[in-house]
Formats: structure tokens, C-alpha cells, sequence
């Protein structure tokens, strides 16, 4: 569809072309599904499961498990920084991200991890091979990462790199910040 109206205007030409890619049964909503059908590993397989639902759901405002094309727009932006942080840190050029990489990575954005834990990470993401994670599960790491990061830091208030919690809280972080 070469003819683009007013509105369509506002969006990014490439975003709309996307969308109307990836939203096949045509209902302006995008599903976890349908992206997922789009959204390749680099590895021969699509983004996970997991992966879809997590960014379906850091853009569905109504949290109706489906993303309109504004919505759809900033998920775009999202994943490709994504794939560009992914890129830079996959020094080798191999499509995923191994132990050094990772640590290089995690260094870089401001973590001190030591490298039993690194590979722990990466055992934990690669359930198959234990070797090296894809761009997907890169992604839901760093967000889990994160968002244990955050509430970690809004219960060390001294910054000491300590804090004590109650059982309720612990509870609310792991299934809050649980992916
Ligand atoms: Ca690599």
C-alpha cells in the first residue's frame, strides 16, 4: 500500500509497513503471538514466548495483552536499541552472546558480577546448550536484571550493597520483578 493518509503520516513509514506485517488477521492490535512470528532469534528460531509477552506487556497501556500501532511504535524503538546494544556487545560477530561477552556487557552497564555468576546467567538462559544466550533472552535478562536492580537500590538507602527484608517483601520483589 503505497498510499499513505494523514494519519498514517505521523507514524514512521517503516513502523506502519511492520505493522501491517505482523498484524495478519488485520484487527489494528498486535498479539504476542504475531509478534512473535516476526521476530527472529538469529539463531534460526523466533524471539521466546517469554520475550513476547514481556515487551507486549511494557507497552500494552489498556493491559489488554495487544498493542495498537502508537504502542507498537515505541516497541519497535525498543527492540531495535536492543538489538543495537545486543550487536555492539557481540564482539565476535556470532549472533549470541557468550561468557565473555556477557561480562564485558554487564560490566559495561554498570554491574560487578563475578564469573561463577555470569555463567549461572548464562545457564539459566540457555536451558539447552549452557553456552550462549540469543538476543531474546539477552533482553529479558537485562530487563529482569534491572528490575531487580531497582528495588534492590530503593531498599539500600546507605548504598552499602546490603539490605535486610522482611518475608512479605521479599516475596513481592521475586514475583513482582519475576519474568
Ligand atoms: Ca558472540
Amino acid at each position: 500500500m503505497y498510499g499513505s493518509t494523514a494519519v498514517e503520516s505521523q507514524v514512521n513509514p517503516d513502523v506502519q509497513r511492520w505493522f501491517s506485517t505482523v498484524d495478519r488477521d488485520g484487527s489494528g492490535r498486535i498479539t504476542a503471538t504475531e509478534l512473535q512470528s516476526v521476530l527472529a532469534n538469529g539463531q534460526g528460531g523466533t524471539f521466546s514466548d517469554t520475550a513476547c509477552k514481556l515487551m507486549i506487556g511494557m507497552f500494552d497501556k489498556e493491559k489488554s495483552g495487544t498493542i495498537n500501532i502508537s504502542e507498537f511504535q515505541a516497541l519497535f524503538n525498543y527492540v531495535n536499541a536492543w538489538l543495537g546494544v545486543f550487536r555492539g556487545f557481540d564482539h565476535d560477530n556470532s549472533g549470541s552472546i557468550q561468557e565473555n561477552e556477557l561480562s564485558a556487557a554487564l560490566t559495561q552497564m554498570g554491574y560487578k558480577l563475578s564469573p561463577e555468576f555470569i555463567q549461572f546467567l548464562i545457564k539459566k538462559s540457555d536451558l539447552h546448550g549452557h553456552q550462549s544466550i540469543t538476543v531474546d533472552q539477552f533482553i529479558v535478562l537485562c530487563v529482569q536484571i534491572q528490575r531487580f536492580t531497582e528495588a534492590f537500590r530503593a531498599r539500600d538507602t546507605d548504598q552499602i550493597g546490603s539490605i535486610t527484608i522482611g518475608f512479605e517483601d521479599f516475596l513481592g520483589v521475586a514475583l513482582n520483578c519475576s519474568i
